[in-house]
């Protein structure tokens, strides 16, 4: 089947010089010809160890005596409270958490949940648990009831530490969960009135009487470390799980991808622990290399970002499309009060980053944003943009070294350059995920002719640059012609008066689909059959004539996920009055 368009970007590339020495990655081509997993995890992580490799202590525990008096985090509260943590007091504490769980009875690959605020504890809890070789789970503090209910139960959790003000929702859910032996209360105001119950312990009682020496126990590279559920933006969540030795994945991308230089930087990842992005490298990359991380409790909020960014004087910052595009939403004239000199090196995850996203950020901040490509399943980095590789504004880049990367066809195959297809990946990378919990089927399901199929559809051009189509179950068939939402999506924003847009296909009798836009508008902007004609025209003459939204919806806001993607599919249920599905990871 015919393409849509060719590439929607009318932006040229954008040529970048790298001063030498500069990058941590000087040349592409040469690093990914003769880069090797064993030798980086070998030569810069210096693996294995006598313990093995526990990606808790090759964080934490182990770094070089200067290294583990730096700050590991710096952390600013909702109210404006600050903390900072160097790596040896993080590996003093988190000694004494895995000591508190094995006083509890926790055992190596027993799931532990941590269900917490953007708070210090989240980090304190969920080390010291991969410490005793427990496999643990990240909970975004934003999920009601049933969501912790389902993942609790589908991974047989046996303890979640969690704070007063999430105590209830999981209160209201623990009757139905048997296997769960111990809730740990993180009660930091103290504010927490009633009695404990038997299963209940006081966190800060039992982190006082416990010892600040703990030897982690030999850990294999293969044992289980993380659970993710994965966003869910189609289907049930299911639990994507992650070996220790992913370490070494992530650590590589944090060094060569977000160019992390550990004696200089101050480094801010936005995302939430509760999303794979908020752990590693919200935790696991950047700390494996010895790197100081920005946390804020807060929610999004473009003056307090910004403040951020000032204040700490913030190097390297990733973040997301929604945020940014939430960001170009409050304008240009809020970003002009601060000073963001710091900032030298920012990348962007989680959907695909509109080419008129990547260039705002040179325009306001003095440099592009670099999207990445990857997902929950491939635990790492996988398909990016690099300091010294020229920026084409709509593509998410190339392979890091170390990948393989193909475009199929339906029957796997491989496609040449050029060619719409299956967007697939030899599961080389040490961070690939090794199961969905309890699911064996579903994950084998996912490998064909040695490949690892991702559910994205995509395209490489002559350059071998890759090009984002939709995920399978989003791309659009109107009359034949198979249409992305995302290059609809991006030809959409680039209009004055467009603020985030979500493109479904709609059945229609005639056309199979028809193109059909959903749009928030930006600020001093009202809906209006005219503002609509001129859309749709606007869209028309970007790209080819089928591929613009033949009806436009105006919505207050899009449904997001809380890693903020746009879910098209619960756009497409409501359209269409079908059940909405797993709602679980809904933002509010
Ligand atoms: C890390 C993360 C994975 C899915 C992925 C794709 C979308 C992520 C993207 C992107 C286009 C990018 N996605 N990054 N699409 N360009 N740079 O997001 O993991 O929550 O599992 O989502 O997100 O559809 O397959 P996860």
């Amino acid at each position: 089947m015919p393409n849509s368009t060719e590439q929607t970007s009318q932006y040229p590339t954008i040529h970048k010089s790298v001063a030498p020495g500069t990058a941590n990655m000087q040349d592409y081509d040469l690093l990914y010809n003769n880069f090797n997993w064993a030798s980086f995890g070998e030569s810069t992580l210096n693996l294995p160890r006598a313990n093995g490799v526990n990606k808790a202590s090759i964080c934490l525990d182990d770094h070089p005596p200067a290294v583990m008096q730096r700050t590991a985090l710096l952390w600013q509260a909702t109210n404006g409270d600050k903390e900072t943590y160097t790596f040896e007091e993080l590996k003093r504490k988190t000694n004494q958490f895995a000591n508190v769980l094995k006083d509890l009875g926790v055992q190596k690959g027993d799931r532990v949940f941590v269900y917490l605020e953007r708070i210090p504890e989240i980090f304190i809890t969920l080390f010291g648990a991969l410490k005793v070789g427990a496999v643990v789970g990240p909970l975004f503090s934003a999920f009601g009831p049933e969501a912790i209910k389902d993942r609790l139960e589908d991974s047989g959790a046996v303890l979640v530490i969690t704070s007063p003000d999430l105590k209830d929702r999981l209160d209201s859910v623990l009757p139905e969960l048997p296997a769960i032996r111990h809730v740990i209360l993180v009660d930091r105001q103290q504010e927490y009135g009633h009695p404990l119950k038997t299963h209940e312990v006081r966190y800060e009682t039992a982190m006082q009487n416990a010892s600040e020496a703990f030897e982690v126990p030999y850990t294999d590279p293969d044992d289980y470390s993380i659970i993710h559920y994965t966003s869910g933006t189609t289907g049930k969540p299911k639990g994507a799980v992650h070996r220790h030795a992913a370490v070494i994945a992530q650590a590589a991308t944090a060094k060569y991808i977000l160019d992390l230089q550990p004696e200089k930087d101050i480094y801010w990842c936005t995302a939430d622990p509760g999303w794979v992005t908020g752990t590693s490298y919200g935790m696991f990359g950047p700390w494996a290399l010895g790197a100081t991380l920005l946390v804020y409790e807060g929610p999004f909020n473009a003056e307090s970002w910004y403040q951020l960014i000032q204040d700490y004087k913030v190097t390297v910052w990733y973040t997301a499309p929604t945020a940014i595009r939430m960001l170009m939403k409050a304008g240009e004239d809020v970003a002009a009060q601060y000073n963001f000199s710091s900032l030298r090196h920012l990348c962007s995850v989680g959907e695909p980053l509109n080419p008129e996203a990547v260039v705002w950020g040179q325009k306001v901040f003095g440099h592009v944003f670099h999207d990445t490509w990857w997902q929950t399943e491939t635990g790492a980095m996988h398909i990016c943009n690099y300091p010294c590789m020229p920026v084409k504004p709509g593509s998410m880049g190339k392979p890091f070294p170390g990948v393989v990367a193909g475009i199929l066809d339906d029957a796997f195959n491989p496609l040449p350059a050029g060619e719409e297809g299956h967007l697939a990946i030899r599961p080389d990378a040490p961070s690939i995920f090794r199961s969905y919990w309890g699911k064996e089927e579903m994950y084998n399901s996912k490998f064909k002719n040695s490949w690892y199929i991702t559910g994205d559809r995509a395209r490489m051009d002559a350059d071998g640059y890759y090009w984002f189509i939709g995920r399978a179950d989003d791309v659009i068939n109107t009359a034949g012609h198979l249409v992305g939402p995302f290059e609809v999506e991006s030809a959409l924003i680039e209009h004055p008066a467009v603020a985030e847009a979500g493109v479904i296909g709609k059945p229609d009798a005639e056309r199979l689909e028809i193109v059909k836009a959903f749009i928030s508008l930006k600020k001093g902007f009202e809906p209006s059959p005219q503002l609509e004609q001129e859309i749709k025209n606007f869209v028309r003459t970007r790209l080819a004539a089928h591929a613009y939204p033949r009806e436009i919806e105006f919505l207050s806001g899009l449904p997001k996920t809380r890693s903020g993607k746009i879910m098209r599919r619960l756009l497409k249920a409501r359209e269409l009055g079908l059940p909405e599905g797993d709602t679980s990871t809904l933002e509010d």
